[in-house]
């Protein structure tokens, strides 16, 4: 028998399920005991189900009628005791090591002791970088690297600086906190200088002409050294539709959001985003191309409609520009790609959110009503999948794919921001259900991000973790999850075919299918404790 739980803890007024999972040696009742030992609650009779994407029997044990803090734990009767706590910040610190990831994964800079702690290092990727085919080269240093590698990619960076400034505009109370970063104490939030490290980068990607090349990495992937010890030359790739327009929306959102603290900086993004903007109206045509002698990642993508949508979105409500307004308000009618991805390929959720977090200033009534109906309806649908197993995710066995625990986060992301349009609770504890899953409350009982619960990953895909030479990874890297499709040899080694698709992972580092770390896997974990910070009331915080 065993029982899956968020091993972080749980919210006093939110919703609290375990998941008990059928074995051959299944005995009841499984009780809940105060820490001395109390009968709280009785279990005896479960309501077993068949789950597809874990293949197995489960049941949800619910304890949310519990609602007094403090340390309690599950008794089987096979001996089995497993901790459980309720307190008003489980996940406050986590919150914190989560946003500090991003000063982690910074490029061309030394991470000082006083930062980083163990963790230091020299500065890394200081040398000019040639464009690829062209007879120049240009000063390219900062930005975070994007993941494992040491590749910096326009695209997924801009993802990764949507979600932190949708949390920090959506939520600015839950950024008190500081981060510890060389910035901290300058009179700007650290999230915001954070993020600005990843913008100044970004606008050394852009050309004169307004677009922007779509990475800067190595010709392939480096060996798995520290990043001062890389020794491959970075280039410059060719221009892409996808990252000019993914540019145009982060650097507009970042004009919007830094005005109030750094007027200067806030005039030259919108500047930047603007000469994006009107070169993407003067080149309506899709255009990305991974050059075939560049092994790094590509990030393809089948169309640019929904960043061009987003970048519409968060341009037209920088000034009302009209011809920007009537992208995003087509967007909104036309429907026709997704309206609440929030993945590196899919983005039309963010401008999604720029028009809900606007209120109907800028797009109207008629705009705000309509995306407000898709949102709710996305989120009513994943609220019914969430509902329909016992592990609680708004996930689809095939949706286990490579970085599930994106998809899972995404999710739970849509609906905590439904549960706030709707003001219906069902929402935010179908969000809790999501996070639940990701700290622990999963088959393997693994917690997806190092440094946190009682099986915290350990050995992630990250260069500087597996090069380093210390034993405990960085705290608060979220790992990508299980991926059905066994992508890289060491799960096709260590894991047989057919195994359920939510079980398809090991945290192992030469496991990159399964087992990698991203900005923007982490982005969205800061995005989603974001909007939890003020949910769940802490009378003493009030
Ligand atoms: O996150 C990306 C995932 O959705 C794709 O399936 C995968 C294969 O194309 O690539 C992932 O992105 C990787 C990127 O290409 C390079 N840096 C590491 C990223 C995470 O694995
Ligand atoms: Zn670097």
């Amino acid at each position: 028998m065993k029982l899956h739980v968020n091993q972080l803890g749980y919210y006093p007024q939110g919703i609290k399920q375990a998941v008990l999972e059928k074995t051959e040696d299944l005995s009841l009742p499984v009780v809940l005991k105060n820490k001395d030992g109390q009968i709280l609650m009785s279990f005896d009779s479960p309501s077993f189900t068949q789950d597809e994407a874990s293949q197995t029997v489960s049941a949800i044990l619910d304890f949310s009628s519990l609602d007094q803090c403090g340390k309690y734990f599950f008794a089987l009767p096979d001996g089995t005791e497993i901790p459980v706590e309720i307190k008003y910040d489980p996940a406050d610190k986590l919150f914190i090591d989560a946003q500090k990831m991003f000063y982690f994964q910074r490029c061309g800079t030394e991470l000082e002791s006083r930062y980083a702690g163990i963790y230091a290092h020299k500065a890394c990727h200081t040398a000019k970088v040639r464009y690829l085919n062209e007879d120049r080269e240009t000063e390219c240093c900062g930005g975070w690297h994007d993941a494992g590698d040491y590749g910096r990619y326009v695209t997924a960076g801009a993802v990764a600086v949507g979600h932190l400034l949708y949390a920090f505009e959506l939520a600015p109370e839950a950024f008190g906190t500081a981060l510890n970063i060389p910035e901290s104490g300058n009179g700007i939030p650290d999230i915001l200088n954070e993020v600005k490290y990843e913008l100044d980068w970004f606008l050394k990607m852009q050309e004169a002409d307004g677009s922007v090349h779509h990475k800067c990495t190595s010709m392939h992937h480096t060996d798995f050294l520290m990043p001062e010890n890389d020794p491959l030359p970075f280039i410059i790739t060719p221009i892409s539709s996808l990252a000019t327009a993914d540019f145009a929306a982060a650097a507009a959102m970042g004009a919007r959001i830094y005005k109030k603290y750094d007027a200067g900086y806030a005039a030259k993004l919108a500047d930047a985003a603007k000469r994006a903007g009107e070169w993407l109206l003067d080149n309506p045509e899709f255009l990305f191309k991974n050059p075939d002698n560049v092994y790094t990642g590509d990030y393809r993508d089948v169309r640019d409609t929904d960043e061009r949508f987003w970048a519409a979105a968060e341009l037209a409500r920088l000034d009302g520009d009209k011809r920007f307004l009537d992208i995003a308000v087509k967007g909104i009618q036309n429907r026709e790609f997704s309206l609440t991805g929030l993945g590196w390929e899919e983005v039309g959720g963010l401008g999604t959110l720029c028009i809900l977090s606007d209120n109907a200033a800028f797009f109207g009534r008629d705009i705000y009503e309509k995306a407000k109906d898709i949102w709710l309806g996305a989120a009513g649908y994943f609220k019914d999948i969430t509902m329909s197993n016992p592990y609680s995710t708004a996930m689809k066995p095939e949706e286990f794919q490579w970085g599930s625990n994106l998809e899972v986060l995404s999710k739970a992301i849509i609906l905590n921001y439904a549960g706030r349009l709707s003001g219906k609770k069902e929402f935010i504890n179908a969000s809790v259900r999501q996070l639940d899953y990701i700290l622990g409350a999963n088959p393997l009982d693994q917690s997806y991000v190092t440094g946190y619960g009682t099986k915290p990953l350990m050995d992630p895909h990250n260069r500087p973790t597996v090069a380093d030479n210390i034993t405990d990874p960085i705290p608060g890297f979220v790992s990508g999850g299980p991926n059905r499709n066994r992508a890289d040899q060491e799960v096709k080694e260590q894991i047989p075919e057919g195994t359920a698709p939510m079980k398809c992972f090991i945290d192992d580092w030469k496991s990159y299918s399964t087992n990698e770390i991203t900005i923007y896997w982490n982005s969205p974990l800061v995005l989603l404790l974001a909007l939890l910070f003020g949910e769940f009331d802490d009378p003493a915080r009030a």
